[in-house]
């Protein structure tokens, strides 16, 4: 095992970087691997097996076996919660490991990690576990057929192979989103985390091992988007694919599914609106508003980066948040006094950076930000315009920590900005008045809806999108259920 010393001095262990396939820890064909890098100091972390068409292949078959063979699929469901609540203990006690190798990677804020990322990680174990005994199915009393006196009843079994898909931005926990629900069902896995933040997962799947998992339940098969995922996506070993990221990779995910009559769950990013009205109590409001931009340099899907705030108080909103701009500090994700990290990678750097050029560009007026921050490692200044809702900022997801600001006059004109987007994953309001406050959640065309507040989903709630934010749900009843099929039995007796 490999260690290393971050450059505040915290000292944390490397997984082994190579395929978990089965019970073996391999490379991958042909000996290829791609190279992780510390997007802080732009240097090498570490190369990673890069796992080929024909891994993928023997990962899906390792999983397939293990799931026929009933070892996990047909465990009772109180045992599969029991190690599923100890992988939660495991990952709490290894939180300090994980949220390293989190922000050596990909640039996050380790402390953020540590109290966030990580145990919302655990959290989705400890609360999926407490369903691997509850899936059960209905009875219904029937009309005699003919001289034939019916019962009729549900099962629900588990899927079967689930091929799980997950992005940078939240690996650890977006990856326990799958896997937890997943495993509660009885379901097996393979799964290929992204190639800007692969460790995590790979000490995830030690921590399952050690958990009391059997080998081969969760098969981990990190490499490059087009080769591995694409070789898993289309894989017609598997019975259901749930994918978070891009909306273009999701949209061939999806028909790649569709051509093949296999369940699907795509979680595609957002543009979430943050509607201020004029009775909202604006200190309450705006460290949440502010932290729905700039929090984690706003890599976040449910980043609320459309302000649209009421004629009267918008620029009250606009001096907050410049305030909090102006107070962030951008710096090492290892570093206690930063506030904000990285952006994970050159190319997402460079993205940002031509939003805010298009922001500047179509006539939006930059109040505060607006460039790469002069170190080495790809920083941004936490940034924020003022303009209107038909501009490229206000209409495409920039996963960088850049707000626009609108201003309205009317619930029906807030209403009307606010679902003038092709995405529908969530939104937030800030009022003190109920009644509008259920109008509005009413009105909104999206999957969740924060009000006075914002944060991270809830693994007891569903969470997912409308429109370009996706299909389907994840995490709550809904997301559980969606990994077992329910099978109708009609009883001649
Ligand atoms: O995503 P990709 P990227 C959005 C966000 C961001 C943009 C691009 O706007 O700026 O997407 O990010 C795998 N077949 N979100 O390029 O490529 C890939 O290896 C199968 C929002 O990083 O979609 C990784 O594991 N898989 C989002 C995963 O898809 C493929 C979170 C996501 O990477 C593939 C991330 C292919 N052909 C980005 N190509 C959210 N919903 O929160 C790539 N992948």
């Amino acid at each position: 095992m490999t260690t290393v010393t971050s450059v505040t001095g915290v000292d944390f262990d490397l997984p082994e970087p190579l395929l978990r396939i089965g019970g073996a820890r391999v490379g991958a064909e042909g000996g290829a691997t791609y190279a992780s890098a510390n997007p802080a100091t732009e240097t090498h972390v570490l190369d990673i097996a890069a796992a080929q068409r024909a891994d993928v292949d023997a990962a899906v078959l390792a999983a397939r076996e293990q799931f026929e063979s009933g070892e996990w699929s047909r465990l009772s469901g109180v045992d599969r919660g029991r190690i599923l609540t100890r992988v939660a203990d495991l990952i709490e006690a290894d939180a300090p490991t994980l949220a390293a190798l989190e922000a050596v990677e990909m640039g996050k804020l380790y402390q953020d990690s540590v109290v966030g990322d990580i145990p919302a990680a655990a959290a989705a174990f400890r609360h999926f576990a407490g369903w691997a005994d509850k899936l059960t199915g209905r009875t219904a009393l029937m009309p005699d057929f003919g001289p034939q006196p019916r019962f009729g009843f549900t099962l629900r079994q588990p899927l079967g192979v689930l091929g799980a898909i997950t992005p940078w931005n939240n690996p650890a926990m977006i990856a326990a989103w799958k896997l937890a629900p997943a495993l509660a069902a009885g379901c097996t896995a393979v799964v290929k985390p992204a190639e800007d933040a692969s460790l995590s997962t790979l000490r995830l799947a030690e921590l399952l091992v050690e958990a009391g998992l059997p080998e081969g339940v969760v098969n981990v098969v990190p490499g490059l988007g087009p080769v591995a995922g694409a070789a898993l996506a289309e894989h017609p070993g598997i019975d259901k694919v749930s994918f978070t990221g891009s909306l273009a990779v999701g949209r061939q995910i999806q028909s790649l599914a569709g051509d093949n009559f296999r369940k699907v769950t795509l979680e595609l990013g957002g543009k979430a609106p943050q509607i201020i009205f004029d009775d909202a109590d604006l200190e309450a409001a705006m460290p949440w508003i502010a932290m729905g931009n700039f929090y984690h340099q706003g890599q976040v899907c449910a980043a609320g980066t459309r302000v649209i705030a009421h004629e009267s108080v918008v620029d009250s909103v606009v001096d907050g948040l410049v305030a909090a701009a102006r107070s962030a500090v951008v710096g090492d994700p290892f570093e206690a006094s930063s506030t904000m990290g990285t952006i994970v990678n050159r190319k997402q750097l460079d993205r940002i950076l031509g939003y805010i050029e298009a922001g500047r560009s179509e006539g939006a007026d930059l109040i505060v930000g607006g460039n790469r921050v002069d170190r080495p490692g790809y920083f941004v200044e936490p940034t924020v315009f003022r303009g209107h809702n038909d501009l490229t900022i206000a209409r495409e997801e920039i996963f960088g920590p850049v707000a626009t600001v609108i201003s309205f006059r009317t619930e029906e004109e807030a209403v009307a900005i606010a679902n003038d987007t092709k995405y529908g994953l969530n939104a937030m309001l800030y009022t003190s008045d109920l009644s509008r406050a259920h109008r509005v959640i009413a009105r909104l065309r999206v999957g969740t809806v924060w009000v006075n507040g914002w944060g991270v989903p809830d693994p007891s709630l569903p969470w997912g999108g409308r429109g370009a934010s996706g299909i389907g749900r994840e995490l709550g009843q809904a997301g559980v259920e969606a990994f077992t099929e329910e099978k109708t039995v009609h009883l001649g007796l």
